[in-house]
């Protein structure tokens, strides 16, 4: 039965029923009862297993096909009506041969199907920052997973009335086909048009589609930012708590950042932190002349290998119940599951993430060890299920926040941690973000390539506009957070770590904090304000001072590399259509580095 009258929407799901000609059509009210009954069948077509109910209530497993693991970046567009709206980072296609070339695969696409209509909120329903969407899809998977990851409901429906403000989801998995499949965001049609996968970040498009590629551009033109960035908030004994943002890009480690629990030396005086999101920031100017950021969604899509008791406890904690378990080890015997990470005692016999026998310790013909799990296997997970949620999760306000911070995954280069000197700095620093490739992404991996505010693969117009709009943020806000750039990835010429990282990051928000509260001093360097070794409280940890040095440092020579690089970066990339701060701000690096010792 049809859930609207809104006429927008009719005409919406009409259009891609006539296109994508399904047997059936099934409105999603986001009950229980609907999803239970929606999982009955996908148990018994084999698209999803039902996990150990006693052990994991609630969850499910499943595979995807083979060729389909990862977002897909060379086959995902911008389809802005210029194509110098989608700028020089993105993939454009003419939204008119998009639409053609799209439909032309989608023709008859649902045969035999079913097509689900899913209306789901970005934010809190009805709360001054949320966004709502309509997604169409034949894949139950997807309904179960967006059930998790956004508010799915007849709510959204209600709240829409007659207008056309909405985003219109596209998705059918089709054939699967590498060949034919494409991610098209449409940003002045509110449109997204996904075809021929069936993995998360390219199919549950209320996540990287919607509240990155598509609210990105809404931001720009409304005087917001959506930003691919978890929230945290830092409680002090004092009971006061200041949030703070940070971008990293995928599979570098915001769920543990956003879930951490900081070592004794703080827990002992009382520090507690609390998880607003970990993937996605939307940031609004709010009261005091502060920016507010929440988390549009509504749980986690984590990546599951690496994630145990040690790293992170809590994400762990969260994947209890009623979770999706996507391409680990799967266990017939006990119905549970496993990855790589998780802990020593790898199953003896199970099923690999492709479905094939697979046991701890399994080698290939050449003597290479075999992994279970996919290394882009993941959780999606509800938020409410996270032993350390804030209480402000679901604040329509959002929180406000007193410090952003980038980081990269840099072996060499990047020290611990700086402080931009102002917003200015702070967004050069941001611009000048590189990362090693990790597998959240098809292709090579470990490859260190410019990912500007982690948002290469997500900005959904042209990044010098997006520069550019970050610059005129920082003039419209009275009480800018403080920019800071952290890395934990250094390693010394043997490729071990130099910070041992997670839990032990808290030194590093203390420090961050601390800065925010004028209460301890830094040291001026040509790339920012950095610590004085002695203020990183290092108590409880086996790691001197002159350890700490070594990660704390910045190397001129290193460094006029790097200026070097951003240089070519910024000119062969942008050329003139860069903001002119960003090149004042690269020649005042510089001169720095010119003029000063290190
Ligand atoms: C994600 C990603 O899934 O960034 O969050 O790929
Ligand atoms: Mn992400």
């Amino acid at each position: 039965m049809e859930l609207t009258t809104n006429q927008h929407v009719l005409d919406f799901v009409k259009k891609y029923v006539d296109l994508m000609k399904p047997d059936k059509v099934e409105w999603i009210d986001g009950s229980k009862k609907q999803l239970n009954a929606l999982t009955k069948i996908a148990v018994s077509t084999g698209e999803i297993y039902k996990c150990n109910q006693k052990l994991l209530p609630g969850c499910l497993y499943h595979r995807t096909a083979v060729n389909d693991v990862a977002r897909v970046e060379g086959r995902t567009f911008i389809c802005s009506r210029e194509q110098k709206n989608a700028g020089p980072t993105n993939n454009w296609m003419d939204p008119k041969e998009a639409y053609k070339k799209l439909d032309a695969i989608a023709d008859g696409c649902m045969k035999g199907r079913t097509m689900y209509i899913i209306p789901f909120s970005m934010g809190k329903i009805g709360s001054p920052f949320a966004k709502y969407g309509i997604e169409l899809t034949d894949s139950i998977y997807v309904v179960l997973n967006m059930a998790i990851m956004t508010r799915v409901s007849a709510k959204v429906l209600a709240k829409l009335k007659d207008s056309d403000d909405f985003v219109r989801g596209i998705h059918s998995k089709v054939t699967l086909d590498e060949e034919n499949r494409y991610i098209c965001q449409f940003p002045e049609d509110n449109t997204i048009y996904s075809l021929n996968s069936g993995y998360g970040g390219n199919v549950l498009l209320g996540k990287k589609c919607f509240a990155l590629r598509i609210a990105s551009y809404q931001g720009w033109k409304e005087g917001w930012m959506a930003e691919h960035m978890l929230i945290l908030g830092v409680q002090k004994p004092d009971g006061d708590i200041k949030y703070i943002t940070a971008a990293f890009p995928s599979a570098c480690g915001k769920t543990n950042l956003a879930m951490l629990i900081p070592p004794e030396t703080y827990t002992k005086k009382g520090y507690k932190v609390f998880t607003v999101g970990d993937d996605i920031a939307w940031i609004r100017r709010g009261k005091g002349g502060m920016l507010y950021a929440v988390n549009p969604e509504n749980g986690f899509f984590g990546v599951a290998p690496g994630t145990n008791e040690k790293s992170n406890p809590n994400a762990l904690a969260t994947t209890k119940k009623d979770t999706i378990f996507t391409n680990v080890v799967y266990i017939p015997s006990t119905k549970t599951v496993w990855w790589e990470g998780l802990d020593k005692n790898p199953p003896k016999n199970a099923l690999d993430w492709k479905g094939n026998k697979w046991h701890g310790g399994m080698v290939d013909a050449d003597g290479k060890p075999v992994k279970g799990a996919h290394p882009n296997s993941r959780f999606t997970a509800p938020a409410k299920n996270c032993p350390c949620l804030s209480s402000e999760f679901e604040n329509p306000k959002g929180v406000p926040i007193s410090a952003i911070i980038f980081g990269g995954r840099r072996a060499k280069a990047a020290p611990l941690v700086y402080e931009a000197r102002d917003w200015k700095h702070g967004v050069f620093v941001g611009s000048i973000m590189a990362s090693e490739t990790t597998a959240a992404a098809a292709g090579a991996v470990g490859v260190v390539r410019h990912d500007p505010m982690a948002m290469l693969p997500f900005c959904g117009y042209n990044m010098a506009d997006y520069f550019q709009h970050w610059l005129d943020m920082g003039k419209k806000v009275k009480n800018k957070p403080k920019i800071f750039n952290v890395n934990w990835f250094r390693t010394d010429d043997e490729g071990n770590f130099l910070w041992p990282g997670f839990g032990d990051n808290m030194r590093v928000l203390d420090w961050i904090i601390q800065r925010c509260e004028d209460a301890v001093d830094a040291v001026e360097t040509p790339i920012g304000y950095m610590p004085k070794p002695e203020d990183i409280n290092l108590e409880g940890l086996d790691m001197s001072v002159e350890d700490l040095k070594k990660i704390l440092d910045c190397d001129k020579k290193v460094w006029l590399a790097e200026a070097e690089d951003i240089e070519n970066y910024y000119r062969t990339k942008f050329g003139d259509t860069l903001p002119k701060e960003l090149y004042a701000e690269l020649a005042k690096l510089k001169k720095n580095l010119r003029k000063r010792s290190m």
